[in-house]
């Protein structure tokens, strides 16, 4: 790639470094607290902390690949020619998405079929939205990425249909002192959520080279931090005030 400046090259250096550690440190605190919650709410904490797990996992690789990817010498950067591997991100999502929508529903504790029901078809269409995204995202051209973007949208507006609909009766159903926090993480995960296509259509903008990649690895970045441990933290919150109105 042409042209990144030394701002660009630390501004994103600096964003995948503190996402590793507010990911590492988040995945610590869920697990260590996980006995602050009654059983029934033990899997949606430990899985949130997985989400966490992973995805510093993967920071822990992007940060190296970029740090490859680019020589800095005198304040100049320099392409090294060790590519930036732009899979790390994807494998991720492939296994953290899910696996957020199944946070949700266990912290929601839906009578056990329908949680597995809606547990299966919303994990489901995640990964298929991922998967169709990746070779749009990996395009050189933009009528490439266009195509492959659209049609990771379907099984996206699937997913916020059955965040307001599916799931959104039986958020009603949620006890009065938990209904705000329920739908603050709805509303939190869907506003996540809807940032990655606004970041994924950044070329289409007529932005290119190191301005594209800035914009779409800052912007990936901090839309993962709010997805994943803004939102694991909120759950756990839920599960601990579930926790004392039941003991009540
Ligand atoms: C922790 C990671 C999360 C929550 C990632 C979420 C990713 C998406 C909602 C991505 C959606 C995309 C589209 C709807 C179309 C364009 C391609 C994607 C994959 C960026």
């Amino acid at each position: 790639m042409q042209g990144i400046t030394l701002f660009q090259y630390s501004l994103i250096y600096n964003a995948f470094s503190f996402t590793l550690a507010a990911m590492a440190a988040t995945t610590l605190f869920l697990w260590i607290s996980r006995s602050d919650v009654a059983a029934p709410y033990r899997t949606a904490v430990t899985i949130s902390g997985l989400v966490t797990a992973i995805a510093a996992y993967h920071y822990w690789r992007i940060f190296n690949s970029w740090e490859a990817a680019y020589d800095v010498r005198n304040g100049v950067v320099a392409a090294t020619g060790y590519a930036f591997n732009d899979a790390y991100r994807y494998v991720d999502w492939l296994l953290t998405v899910p696996l957020l929508l199944v946070e949700l529903v266990l912290v929601m504790r839906l009578d056990p079929a329908d949680a597995r029901s809606k547990s299966l078809t919303l994990g489901f269409a995640a990964a298929l939205m991922i998967v169709l995204g990746y070779p749009g995202e990996v395009a050189a051209d933009i009528p490439t990425r266009a195509l492959w973007g659209t049609l990771s949208a379907i099984p996206f507006v699937y997913i916020v249909w059955q965040l307001f609909s599916g799931l959104g009766a039986s958020i009603e159903r949620q006890p009065g002192a938990v209904k705000g926090l329920v739908k603050q993480a709805r509303l939190l995960t869907f506003a996540s959520w809807g940032f990655y296509p606004i970041v994924y259509m950044a070329p289409y903008v007529h932005l290119s080279g190191a301005d594209a990649t800035t914009t779409i690895q800052l912007g990936y970045t901090i839309a993962d931090l709010i997805a994943k441990a803004v939102v694991g933290l909120l759950v756990f919150n839920i599960a601990v005030r579930k926790s004392q109105l039941e003991a009540a």
